[in-house]
């Protein structure tokens, strides 16, 4: 049995070759790999000596033979293929070993120049691979170190079977596939210039072709009747809900992981570094319940459980710090169906042990760079997608954030700066809340929600209906309404809940009747020139 094995990432390759020698396979190599195993003592045949051509153009040209290629493409049950390969003195390969060039990681690198990122683009390798899976029924082809203990073991127990062949060759397309991606992402991301060293990239790498990575089939979709699974971009944004290590409970799920999304962009939006104030964000059914920012974690949590308790209940929540054991013990009290935080202390998650049902998610938020050009490297989505019909709809995601200057007074009476702060606060939250959004806060925590209604009128009754049954007084609130008050009354039902100053984005055509209602209930008003519509 002849082995060909060609590996830039070296990674458990001479281990796996030291197996494969006693078993009687032959080994055959390219340069750097046939240095390493030969170094080791093994016996190996370069691959060189196979073709009878050296390795040329700086390794450019090194496997590209028909004594390789055939070797892998013949057909063992077909006898014309074998006497092909009996004329032209070409033996069978039959299991290949081979991960590419290291594209990926060299255009990673902020100093990777066009000349850099175009010689670690393998020709060669990818070639060998499709050969290699094309022809599964009869050649192994390994593309990562992760498959070969399994190979191993198949090996030694009398040979690879057909159905891990097969999966082989699908998980070889499949690396080949994002490999391509890799490239076509990274070329059509630059813009070229002769005399740029390095070349200026439009946007990340895997944002312009949308190239999508299965991480795992769901149980089932929204209902148990629809079926589901879950993808994440190639290149996923540092600190996104994708990037999440599952450290304990059950299986996510469908509603669980776009739930989880809702608060975890939510509590983001507060901060992602150390000095941010600590926040929590509860979430159900896609809208957030409770959102309070709060000296610590506890304190957030606390306040934000406050705002809604009955919908709390197995509810998603989101923090922006690390748990520690005060937090953990307190969130420990109520049925949680996710938990989301970029770390855990010890004994934080020493008490959710007791809990396994609980789905812990641990998401750094370290690789972010707030300051950063793109959306990608501040973490956040650059596009938004909505399927329709037989169509899509995209948009560049509303990443708008609301600075304290951007504010218009429009009553006569001037917001505090405490009104401003909690304005700015139940902003911030209205932009996660679908529409129409209407949501009451104070002191850094919402005191009522209003979602989703098809009335803005009913938005804000809920929201005073919902405050009153967890015994919040909305007195002195701030109220934030994501779009503009299409008439006076919204605003009535506001004020005559508590409410003691509010922020829309204006743009009504009725907007002076509003301010005059406004002025004569004597409430402040500002104007954010925005909106946040969330379908
Ligand atoms: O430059 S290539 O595209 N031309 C080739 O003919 C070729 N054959 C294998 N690159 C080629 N390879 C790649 O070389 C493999 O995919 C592997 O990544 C690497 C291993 O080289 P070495 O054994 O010299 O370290």
């Amino acid at each position: 049995m002849n082995a060909l094995i060609s590996v830039s990432d070296k990674t458990g390759i001479l281990e796996f070759a030291q197996a494969l020698h006693p078993l009687g396979v032959r080994l055959i190599s390219t340069g750097g790999t046939a240095r390493l195993l030969a170094d080791a003592g093994l016996p190996v045949t370069e691959v060189a000596e196979l073709t009878g051509f050296p390795e040329m153009l700086d390794g450019r040209v090194k496997t590209l033979h028909p004594k390789v290629h055939g070797g892998l493409l013949a057909r063992r049950d077909l006898p014309e293929h074998m006497a092909a390969l009996a004329a032209h003195g070409i033996e069978t390969i039959d299991l290949l070993v081979v991960n590419l060039y290291p594209f990926e990681a060299t255009v990673a690198r902020p100093d990777c120049t066009l000349a850099d990122a175009i010689e670690n683009i393998d020709i060669g390798g990818p070639a060998m691979v499709r050969s290699a899976a094309k022809n599964w029924r009869d050649v192994a082809v390994l593309t990562d170190a992760s498959q070969y203990p399994r190979v191993l073991e198949e090996l030694k127990a009398g040979g690879i079977r057909l159905a891990t062949r097969f999966e082989l060759a699908v998980a070889a397309f499949n690396r080949i596939s994002n490999y391509d991606a890799a490239i076509s992402d990274y070329l059509s991301s630059i813009e070229f210039d002769e005399a740029a060293e390095v070349p200026r990239r439009h946007e990340f790498p895997g944002q312009s072709n949308g190239r999508f990575v299965k991480l795992q089939d769901l149980r089932y979709g929204e209902n148990p009747h629809q079926s589901a699974a879950f993808y994440r971009d190639l290149h996923p944004a540092p600190g996104s809900l994708v990037t999440a290590r599952q450290l304990q409970g059950k299986e996510l799920s469908y509603n669980n992981i776009a739930d989880a999304d809702a608060a975890w962009e939510c509590v983001k939006s507060f901060g992602t570094t150390a000095n941010a104030p600590a926040a929590c964000v509860i979430v159900k059914h896609a809208n957030p319940c409770g959102v309070a920012v709060g000296v610590d974690a506890l304190d957030a949590y606390r306040k934000a459980f406050q705002t809604d308790p009955t919908s709390a209940f197995g509810g998603i929540i989101a923090f922006n710090r690390p748990v520690d054991a005060a937090a953990a013990q307190a969130v420990s009290q109520q049925f949680v169906e996710v938990l989301m935080a970029p770390a855990y202390s010890p004994e934080a998650l020493e008490v959710f042990k007791a809990k396994a049902n609980v789905r812990v998610l641990e998401i750094p938020l370290d690789g972010i760079d707030p300051a950063g050009a793109t959306p990608w490297a501040r973490g956040l989505n650059a596009h938004d997608v909505k399927r329709v019909g037989s169509g899509l709809l995209i948009q560049s995601a509303d990443n708008h954030e609301l600075q304290r200057s951007d504010l218009k007074v429009v009553t006569r009476r001037v917001p505090t700066e405490q009104e401003l702060d909690d304005l700015l606060f139940a902003w911030k939250v209205a932009k996660f809340v679908k529409s129409n959004a209407i949501v009451f806060c104070k002191g850094g925590m919402t005191m009522g929600v209003g979602a989703g209604q098809m009335s803005r009128l009913d938005s804000a009754r809920i929201a005073s209906i919902k405050a009153q049954a967890a015994g919040l007084s909305l007195q002195g609130t701030a109220v934030a309404s994501d779009a503009f008050f299409p008439f006076r009354d919204g605003l009535d039902v506001v004020v005559d809940a508590g409410a003691s100053c509010i922020i829309q984005p204006g743009g009504s055509i009725r907007d002076a009747e509003v301010i005059a209602a406004a002025d004569e209930r004597g409430v402040a008003m500002v104007f954010t020139g925005v909106r946040h519509f969330r379908h």
